[in-house]
């Protein structure tokens, strides 16, 4: 997203929690630009994010990703998930109210909202969360959507499918799958557990996804979007792709009900119809596309740890 808007010349303002250990690896190459700011904040202190959006201000737009966004760890995590997703949604609505009401607020909203719903989902498709994560989404989507008809604030909610990139935290299905099979052939590792397989979703790659946010906060009037690809795999299928472009058989894969959910979201897929009307958006990278990009940037990730002899 920063390097979106870097790119279209905007300022921005990024914010980080404090934490003991390094873990800004995936924004570090933009801090030489001087036109990019990092300030501590936390969603969940509204303290803090009263305090930044005041120094910042006046600013154009808000792009409120912030979340715990794990969907198996707001199982064990449920009280911090609601906490930095719906509360701190409110938090940035209520310090945009205050310091900058005029400028225009991104909701990232998503598609575990719908949980089970039959696919293809859209934005006339009822939630119905299945997940403390989904739940807390549900909440801070209402939330966002009230600021916006209470208070007729600019604020728009994007209902975003999965979108991955090699940039895709390590424990998301994609990633760990790319990244496990790529040290395997490597030799850095020996197996790769996982949980279901059978789960479909809907995979489409996150730079294209960017765009599409920051093409909602440009229309005139604020509204809510689903943003897909249109087509879904299986984990499984996922899995297969992988293990085909680098060569390995089934037999480095082991299960753990360890990655079992307790409730599992089965089938999404998006209908994003609206977003192509209404945004000129659509997606142009599909899954098997989007696992080569993958496993090609972590081949070549193993081959620098670890160099072909
Ligand atoms: O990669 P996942 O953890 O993504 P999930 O749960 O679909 O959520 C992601 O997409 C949402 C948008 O729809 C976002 F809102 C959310 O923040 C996040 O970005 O799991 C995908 C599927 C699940 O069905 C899971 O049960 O993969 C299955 N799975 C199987 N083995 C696994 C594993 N998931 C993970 N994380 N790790 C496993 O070992």
């Amino acid at each position: 997203m920063a390097e979106l808007l870097l790119s279209k010349g905007y300022e921005v303002h990024g914010t980080k929690r404090r934490s003991s250990s390094f873990n800004t690896s995936r924004i570090d190459h933009l801090v030489a630009d001087p036109r990019f700011h990092l300030h501590y904040m936390d969603v969940t202190d509204p303290l803090s994010v009263a305090q930044v959006l005041e120094q910042i201000s006046p600013f154009d737009e808000i792009y409120n990703l912030a979340a715990q966004s794990h969907v198996g760890v707001s199982f064990e995590m449920p009280g911090y998930t609601f906490d930095s997703i719906a509360r701190g949604t409110l938090n940035m609505l209520e310090a945009m109210r205050r310091f900058a009401p005029k400028a225009r607020f991104y909701q990232a909203s998503s598609s575990e909202m719908f949980g089970n719903q039959p696919a293809p989902q859209s934005e006339s498709t009822p939630f119905a969360p299945v997940s403390p994560y989904a739940c807390s989404k549900v909440a801070a989507h209402h939330l966002a959507t009230t600021y916006r008809k209470a208070y007729g604030l600019y604020v728009s909610c994007g209902i975003l499918f999965n979108h991955e990139s090699p940039r895709r935290g390590e424990t998301f299905v994609t990633r760990k799958i790319t990244m496990g099979l790529a040290r395997i052939k490597a030799g850095l590792q020996d197996k790769l557990v996982l949980g279901n397989l059978n789960a479909r979703r809907d995979w489409g790659y996150a730079p294209e996804y960017v765009y599409a946010m920051w093409r909602m906060l440009q229309r005139d009037t604020p509204d809510d979007y689903v943003i897909g690809t249109g087509t879904s795999i299986t984990v499984e299928n996922w899995l297969d792709i992988c293990l085909v472009f680098c060569g390995l058989t089934r037999s480095v894969i082991e299960f753990d009900d360890r990655y079992m959910r307790p409730v599992e979201v089965g089938n999404l897929r998006a209908h994003s119809s609206k977003a192509l009307t209404a945004l000129g958006w659509e997606a142009r990278t599909y899954a098997a596309s989007l696992a080569r990009i993958m496993m090609e940037a972590e081949m070549k990730e193993a081959h620098r740890i670890c160099p072909p002899v």
